[in-house]
């Protein structure tokens, strides 16, 4: 855990969030500001700073964060063949990535076009 980092807070249960998925390594928690119907963030319970950070050292929290999305979508109803959903991870300034703990982005509920704004 990293001191003053937010995730590391909400992880850590000091700093309330909307929780929908928990596992040994990820947690999954809605966006305080969704940019879909179904935006959920996954993040590793270990710190980890951004995707251009990591290393092999930390694939199994990679790979969870994968599966907890999967899951995620499943449980949200935007997993099947017929809906679909985006993951996305911003790493530095110019994809406005706002905080420095690792966190995949679950967006889907509404077609979301191709490119993003
Ligand atoms: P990024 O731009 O990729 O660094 O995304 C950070 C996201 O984190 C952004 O979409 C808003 C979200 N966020 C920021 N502060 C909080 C918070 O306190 N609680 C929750 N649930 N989400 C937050």
């Amino acid at each position: 855990m990293v001191t003053d980092c937010l995730f590391c807070s909400i992880v850590g249960g000091e700093v309330p969030a909307d929780i929908v998925h928990s596992d040994a390594r990820t947690i999954g928690f809605r966006d305080i500001n969704p940019q879909a119907p179904v935006h959920v963030l996954v993040v590793p319970r270990r710190h980890i700073v951004n995707a251009s950070t990591v290393s092999e050292r930390d694939g199994a929290d990679v790979t969870a964060m994968l599966m907890a999305a999967k899951s995620v979508a499943d449980r949200e109803g935007i997993g099947g063949e017929d809906r679909g959903y985006r993951l996305v991870f911003n790493v530095g300034h110019d994809a406005a990535n706002s905080v420095a703990h690792l966190h995949l982005h679950v967006m889907g509920g509404r077609p979301l076009g191709w490119p993003p704004g």
